[in-house]
């Protein structure tokens, strides 16, 4: 077993980059990845000065979803899938769409299976042309988890996602694009640079807007209208309480003045 870090972070100016670190494998999920991308995450979110998270994958793929080589058949016993879905994948997926960070997803190659529903649970996609998106559950007998039945009929509709989870066919980031299922395809070079200039702007967003559109966006798929809009009222008056507001509207008036003063 190799000693080398399963998780890469680099601390960058208001971000973190975090990289998947299991190339051999292509960067699919064990146990050990899982515990250090959890406790990575965690520990961006404790530091005042991140505000983001550029979620990439070492090597030539994102993730290739769940490790099939982790042992799970043993001594002939049948495995309760549900154990590693409730210990590891779903607070994974819940720690992404809960944080107060956002996460910016690089998909820099195959994100497949599990590895498809945790990219695509990040608040911002972005993907090289050469990566491609692949429910690959049903290949091997499964059906999507890690929130994929939750995630991809809310970003490409039902038609697109039911036939996506049937065939498992590939579908390339820039078709991914053209459907709404990510925000973005990038060559393959520009990949690491845009998804830094994003996490660069998010950085100078005020975290706690960030915090609390995340909270209204996640509410929004489970309420009516009635219920949405009054979350939005109770979010927005802890946002305008909060100094960013004030220190913007500030800054915009003083700037109206100077311009109308010219
Ligand atoms: C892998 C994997 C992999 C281990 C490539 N594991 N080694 C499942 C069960 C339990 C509970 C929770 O939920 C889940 C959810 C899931 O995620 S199910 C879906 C699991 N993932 C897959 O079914 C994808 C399996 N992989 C593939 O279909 C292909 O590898 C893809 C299409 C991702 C890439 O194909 P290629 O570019 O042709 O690469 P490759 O197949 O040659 O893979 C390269 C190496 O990576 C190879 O190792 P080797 O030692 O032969 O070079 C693969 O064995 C290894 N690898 N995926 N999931």
């Amino acid at each position: 077993m190799s000693d080398a870090p399963n998780v890469l972070v680099e601390r960058r100016d208001g971000y973190r980059r975090l990289a998947l670190n299991r190339p051999e494998r292509l960067n699919a999920f064990d146990r050990e990845l899982h515990a250090e991308l959890i406790a990575a995450l965690r520990e961006a979110e404790r530091d005042p000065a991140c505000r983001a998270v550029l979620l990439t994958g070492s090597g030539r793929a994102f993730c290739a979803g769940q490790d099939l080589t982790e042992r799970t058949f043993v001594d002939g016993v049948t495995p309760d899938l549900s154990e590693n879905l409730v210990e590891r994948y779903n607070p994974l997926v819940s720690c992404i769409r809960s944080t107060r960070l956002a996460i910016v997803a690089a998909v820099n190659g195959v994100a497949a299976g599990a590895g498809a529903s945790v990219a695509l649970a990040c608040d911002i996609v972005v993907a090289a042309r050469s990566a491609k998106f692949v429910q690959s559950f049903s290949r091997i007998g499964l059906i999507p988890d890690a929130g994929g039945t939750w995630t991809l009929p809310r970003l490409i509709g039902d038609a697109r996602a039911r036939a996506l989870v049937m065939l498992a066919q590939p579908v390339d980031a820039e078709l991914a694009a053209d459907w709404g299922m990510i925000w973005k395809a990038v060559d393959d070079d520009a990949l690491e640079t845009e998804a830094a200039t994003i996490c660069e702007t998010l950085a100078t967003v005020p975290g706690e807007a960030l915090a609390l559109a995340k909270r209204a966006l996640l509410a929004s798929a489970g309420n009516s209208l009635k219920e949405q809009l009054s979350l939005e009222a109770s979010l927005q008056r802890l946002a305008g309480a909060h100094p960013d507001y004030r220190a913007a509207v500030e800054a915009f008036r003083s700037r109206s003045v100077r311009r109308s003063g010219s």
